[in-house]
């Protein structure tokens, strides 16, 4: 049996089982075998550095913002409309064959736009390039979806991203698995949880061959979540989602639309600055000003990050070889406890820091 017809089975066999007390922990171990399969569709370990996407994507600017959406909802006029670049645009499916890389300055920041082709359903299963497309998501420092306001199907594109790992607008579970050699499982829960027991954690565990481990629950994770943290290769990625195409229909018409959205008329350059606000604001971007060991910092033209870096991350920006000869850092600003506080390299900056790296 192929991977698909297992997942299939899988699928059905809970779509059969009632949710119900006496069903969780059954439920908990399908989801578990489930989550497993998947993985197998994404492949490889695919980090957002070494991912092999498929498309050739060469990433510039600030940060990398990706266009997904079913063919011909106007993805490449938002890029347009968006950028200087001129990406072809055509009223027929599957115009867009590529990656086409478009960027603009917002703020001060250096924004790039990828749009790619439409996805369809099934593509995490390789349908239409789906999975080189979704690969290119998954390296995304945020993802726009796009949807035609005559068909808003947005459970389509979300059962995509979902199904290849990406979770949008959630935070990384606080949930920490270390593995041992012996001893069984032991589960350690810092806040009060009502979502997950000691026999779904044992059994989930149990399902990835690990037997013994020591288990730290800091949040009221569910199932799904903790899974997600024990298949570890979740991308978890900002979306927002704009309803495109919004000229060819009245104000009642958009008032079934029931999930929230941007309007926007790209042809019509209808709230392209809006979606410029709302793709600066998702990126949730800071400013880090640099100060050489010896002398003033630089205030003119601070490095645009993404909040919540670390200073390894930070490193990794300044230079390929930093994070290796890496001795400490200095802060001046609100993420120090104090000014001029020396930092290790897991210490997460904030807007307006000033930092000096000393290396070796
Ligand atoms: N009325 C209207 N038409 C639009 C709008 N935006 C795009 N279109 C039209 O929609 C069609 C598809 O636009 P594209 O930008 O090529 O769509 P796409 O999503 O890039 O399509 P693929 O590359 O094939 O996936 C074209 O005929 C556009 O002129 C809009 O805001 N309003
Ligand atoms: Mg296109």
């Amino acid at each position: 049996m192929g991977v698909h017809e297992k997942i299939r089975e899988i699928e059905e066999e809970m779509a059969r089982t009632q949710v119900n007390k006496a069903t969780e922990r059954h439920l908990g171990l399908l989801k578990a075998k489930l989550a497993k399969l998947k993985k197998e569709i994404i492949g490889g370990k695919g980090s957002k550095k070494t991912g092999s996407s498929g498309f050739d994507v060469k990433k510039s600017g600030d940060s990398t913002v990706v266009l997904i959406g079913l063919p011909s909802v106007g993805k490449s006029t938002i890029l347009n409309k968006m950028t200087k670049q001129q990406s072809k645009v055509a009223a027929y499916a599957f115009t867009t064959l590529t990656v086409i890389p478009g960027i603009f300055e917002y703020k001060g920041a250096k924004i790039q736009i990828l749009d790619l082709p439409g996805i369809i359903s099934g593509a995490k299963e390789g349908a239409g390039r789906g999975r080189e497309i979704l690969s290119v998501a998954r390296s995304a420092d945020l993802i726009m979806i796009i949807l035609d306001v005559f068909h808003p199907n947005i459970k389509t594109i979300l059962d995509e991203l979902e199904g290849f790992g990406i979770r949008l607008n959630q935070k990384p579970p606080n949930v920490v698995i270390t593995k041992k050699q012996k001893g069984g499982i032991t589960v350690n829960r810092t806040v009060k949880t009502t979502k997950l027991d000691d026999k779904t954690i044992e059994d989930v565990l149990g399902e990835y061959g690990m037997h013994s481990a020591d288990v730290v629950i800091r949040q009221d994770v569910s199932v799904d979540e903790f899974i997600d943290v024990v298949v570890g290769n979740r991308e978890y990625i900002p979306a927002i989602t704009v309803l495109n195409k919004v000229d060819l229909v009245s104000r009642d018409y958009l008032k079934q639309v029931k999930f929230s959205y941007l309007p926007v008329a790209a042809e019509k350059n209808f709230n392209i600055d809006k979606l410029k606000d709302a793709v600066y604001d998702g990126l949730d971007l800071i400013r880090v000003y640099t100060k050489p060991r010896m002398g003033e910092a630089d205030m003119k033209e601070p490095m645009i990050v993404r909040s919540g870096i670390t200073v390894a991350e930070f490193c990794d920006r300044l230079h390929r070889d930093l994070r290796k000869n890496f001795k400490y850092a200095q802060i001046w600003g609100t993420s120090a406890r104090f000014q001029g506080q020396k930092v290790g390299i897991e210490h997460r900056l904030k807007d307006g820091d000033i930092v000096t790296i000393v290396a070796r």
